[in-house]
């Protein structure tokens, strides 16, 4: 990076000349930006140029993460911050009489993916640079990211995410990697000799152009690469000749149809659907993501048998499992190997995480639909199938069941997690209990017959983001107490933990928190126009929309607050505003309904004077990574209540305790590590265990109506929701009081109330108590080291990828 002041002032300034001939004076702020944009960009590609160099000269194995989703947030900041050069741009920006906030103002949030698993990637990809991992992205350039969502008249309504339309600063087009795809079509086989040959034919080719997004590491001169394929007509080959076959609109049609694939992110999150546009993209980004990487390859070896010690791939879930039929081909078809040696490549080049254990987002492709797309694909994994289910035979003769249930294709169904477990060398569960409940549960046969490949990863996020960026005050304080180590070395900050009781240091703390809240409830105060008080509690629930991680437990404690509060207006509770914000799934009703439920409840008791200001209700629209880097700072306490054992692992739990908020949670996902981490006094724990909820779901003996007619509480606030207590149609929440009532609310909601209720009045108990809660607070942040991305990104190279991290000198 430059680190001359006036270095820099004479090549933004010459920047802004050469890019749109304008001057300071008439560039309008969008002009600047980029101008800046351009400055670090160029600074970034030396040592991007070098890094590429340097990892093709020392031959160090390349990780390639294969994600379906990115979810970036804004670049120009990190860049700035993991270079170095904030403070001192800021500055030579401001003697030029421009301000650094407006510019970073301008980017786009590249929304390219849901919700955890894209933020994951996002993270694993900062910290890789960071720790000197040779690792890149492999994914899709979507033209639209997830919607931008707006809450009109209480509904959530869904707009286009056209984050692409003034161009992206940090994009390098590179046409001449583009490789082609193939769909359709019939499959030729012949005998050549010893060898079988098949040849594809009348199928629909695809260009695959990747853009290569630099990912540059804190400090040092790593700059790895993120991939991502869009996908253009092959005009000059298939258009013309159709166009002068007088086919103009059959061409016209295939050319729109292309730009189809990398157009739209699906916007649900744990859940499948199975379009046939989605599987297209699937195949799309794998192929060429494979095929770029042998290509690379190529260059340098020449035996295709090394090609495990050289390359790892990663799938990030089983939306690119797709890549063990691909890689099989390419050594087979492409590259001559035979089936036994491809398996073999294939098998210990790829590995598998797993996100998730609900039901309906497990993949499963039709037969006729996979096969009719990708026939060569199909006929690999019959093949793939047919060598399992014998080896399964010859291990359980005669268990049929088990056989069936292990099957890659079984009624009429690919199965997309079996086909990643038994093509890849190690599974992985995202969180402790997660992985327990994979081996014993979800993957048990699985487990049963490959026991060495299931290992645990347990998320984390890059406290580079999440804290040095996000929260720059608290991040000077502890540098303060302990040093700048803890930016590469996140284990460190348990040093802060020494000052928990120190009282400077806790109102230093204070301060900021106390700050960050104003900054937020000035926001608020902009957006939804209710003013909150920066002294009340922050309770902030934020994430996707899902029955399961119950926004509805946390709405319906609302609801009795205010009740109690309407009773007796000087109830001795701390003045609290419960901030939400997340979006739900398009298709989504009831996740749909919990928003509006939410909005019409704050349009209720926001304005509601008998109530004296002790409760705010705030919904924030358009979550995403912008509003989180905003929100965590300020927040005092982490709504973490999902029912035990569906949240895989959470991550936004990590970032609010990152930034000292303390946690009220269930034993669910990554929550029993933080609790583990903090110890009890330093978290509200509640709620049924993970075993108590199999045990209800197998055993039965959950019965919601008798808890609702013995709690009063519940019975009130369920009666509120269709008796016209809302101000709002009458019938409208009726499908969510039937789901938890006619329908024996699956995620156990009203069995979790009274603990929950019981552990607020703790948390507000605590809160009262000042010292100790900053103690809290100070100890939270102190023990979030180990929930770094940094220390994930070390365990996978060291156990599953088996890569080790370089150096690399400067150019
Ligand atoms: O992955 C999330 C888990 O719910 C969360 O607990 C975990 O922390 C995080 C990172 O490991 N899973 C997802 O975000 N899953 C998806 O977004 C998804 C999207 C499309 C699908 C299936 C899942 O078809």
């Amino acid at each position: 990076m430059l680190m001359d002041k006036d270095e820099f002032k004479a090549i933004f300034v010459n920047n802004l000349q050469t890019m749109f001939g304008k001057g300071i004076e008439e560039a309008s702020i969008n002009n600047k930006y980029m101008a800046l944009s351009r400055v670090i960009r160029d600074c970034i590609s030396k040592n991007w140029m070098e890094t590429n160099k340097q990892y093709s000269e020392t031959g160090v194995k390349q990780v390639y993460y294969f994600s379906m989703e990115f979810l970036l947030g804004k670049a120009l900041d990190m860049h700035l911050v993991n270079g170095g050069v904030k403070e001192i741009y800021r500055e030579a920006l401001e003697e030029l009489g421009i301000d650094l906030n407006e510019l970073e103002k301008q980017e786009a949030d590249p929304g390219l993916g849901n919700g955890g698993l894209g933020r994951l990637a996002a993270c694993f990809m900062e910290s890789m640079a960071a720790v000197g991992i040779p690792g890149h992205g492999c994914g899709i350039r979507y033209t639209y990211g997830l919607f931008e969502q707006k809450i009109v008249d209480h509904n959530q309504v869904e707009l286009p995410d056209n984050w692409l339309q003034d161009g992206y600063a940090w994009e390098f087009r590179k046409a001449d990697k583009a490789v082609e795809v193939k769909f359709g079509g019939t499959i030729n086989s012949s005998q050549q000799g010893e060898r079988w040959v098949f040849t594809h034919e009348n199928y629909e080719a695809v260009l695959a152009v990747p853009y290569d997004v630099p990912l540059a590491g804190y400090h040092n001169n790593t700059v790895n690469t993120l991939r991502l394929w869009n996908a253009e007509s092959l005009h000059d080959t298939f258009d013309l000749a159709s166009f002068n076959r007088g086919e103009y609109l059959e061409a016209m049609e295939y050319r729109s149809s292309v730009g189809l694939i990398s157009k739209i992110l699906y916007p649900q999150d744990n859940f499948y659907e199975g379009r046939l546009l989605r599987l297209k993209q699937q195949y799309f980004f794998v192929s060429a993501g494979l095929q770029s990487i042998i290509r690379r390859y190529k260059k340098r070896y020449s035996s295709m048998k090394q090609l495990p010690k050289r390359v790892a791939v990663h799938i990030n879930d089983t939306h690119p499992a797709i890549a063990v039929p691909e890689l099989m081909r390419l050594l087979m078809d492409q590259e001559e190997l035979s089936w036994d040696d491809a398996w073999k490549i294939t098998t210990e080049t790829i590995s598998y995480t797993n996100h998730t254990i609900m039901p309906e987002a497990l993949e499963t492709w039709p037969v006729e639909m996979f096969k009719s797309l990708l026939p060569r694909m199909y006929m690999i994994v019959h093949e793939i199938n047919e060598r399992v289910c014998r080896s399964l035979w010859d291990a359980y003769p005669g268990d049929w069941e088990r056989i069936r249930s292990m099957a890659v294709i079984a009624d009429n169904m690919v199965h997309m997690a079996r086909l990643a477990v038994v093509g890849s060398h190690s599974v992985n569960g995202v969180a402790q209990i997660h992985t327990d409940i994979l081996k014993e549960h979800i993957m048990s046969n699985f487990h049963k017959f490959y026991p060495k490949k299931f290992n645990n990863k347990t998320n984390g996020i890059t406290h580079r983001r999440w804290l040095l960026k996000a929260n720059p005050e608290l991040a000077g304080i502890i540098t303060d107490c302990i040093g700048s180590g803890w930016i590469t070395d996140p284990q460190k900050l348990e040093e802060f933990g020494r000052f928990d009781t120190d009282k400077i240091i806790q109102e230093k703390v204070r301060k900021v928190k106390h700050n960050n809240k104003k900054i937020l409830a000035k926001y608020i105060k902009e957006k939804t126009g209710v003013t909150i008080d920066a002294r009340s509690i922050f309770d902030v629930h934020i994430k996707r929309i899902h029955s399961y991680k119950r926004q509805i437990l946390n709405v319906f404690h609302i609801m009795d607050l205010y009740n109690r509060l309407k009773e007796n207006p000087s109830l001795a509770i701390t003045p609290r505003t419960f901030i939400f914000a997340g979006k739900a799934a398009p298709g989504y009703y009831i996740a749909k309904q919990t928003i509006k439920l939410i909005s019409v409840l704050a349009s209720l008791i926001n304005k509601d004077k008998d109530i004296k200001g002790k409760l705010k209700v705030i919904f924030l629209e358009n979550y995403s990574v912008s509003l989180g880097e905003l929100l965590f700072p300020a927040a005092d306490v982490s709504e973490q209540i999902s029912t035990a054992s569906k949240e895989a692992s959470g991550t936004g739990n990590m970032k609010f305790m990152l930034n000292g908020a303390v946690t009220i949670g269930t034993l669910d996902g990554a929550n029993v590590e933080i609790h583990d981490a903090v110890g009890d006094d330093n978290i509200f724990i509640f709620g049924l265990t993970s075993q108590q909820v199999f045990d209800y779901y197998n055993h039965g003996g959950y019965d919601a109506w008798q808890v609702y007619s013995s709690d009063i509480r519940i019975k009130t606030v369920l009666e509120q929701l269709v008796n016209g207590f809302l101000p709002y149609q009458r019938e409208e929440f009726r499908p969510l009081y039937n789901s938890l009532l006619a329908d024996n609310d699956e995620f156990f909601v009203l069995r979790d109330f009274d603990a929950y209720a019981k552990a607020q009045v703790e948390l507000d108990k605590r809160y009262k108590q000042k010292n100790k809660w900053i103690e809290m607070s100070i100890h939270n942040i102190a023990q979030a080291g180990i929930f770094s991305s940094d220390r994930t990104i070390c365990e996978y190279s060291r156990d599953i990828w088996h890569t080790k991290p370089v150096v690399i000198t400067k150019p």
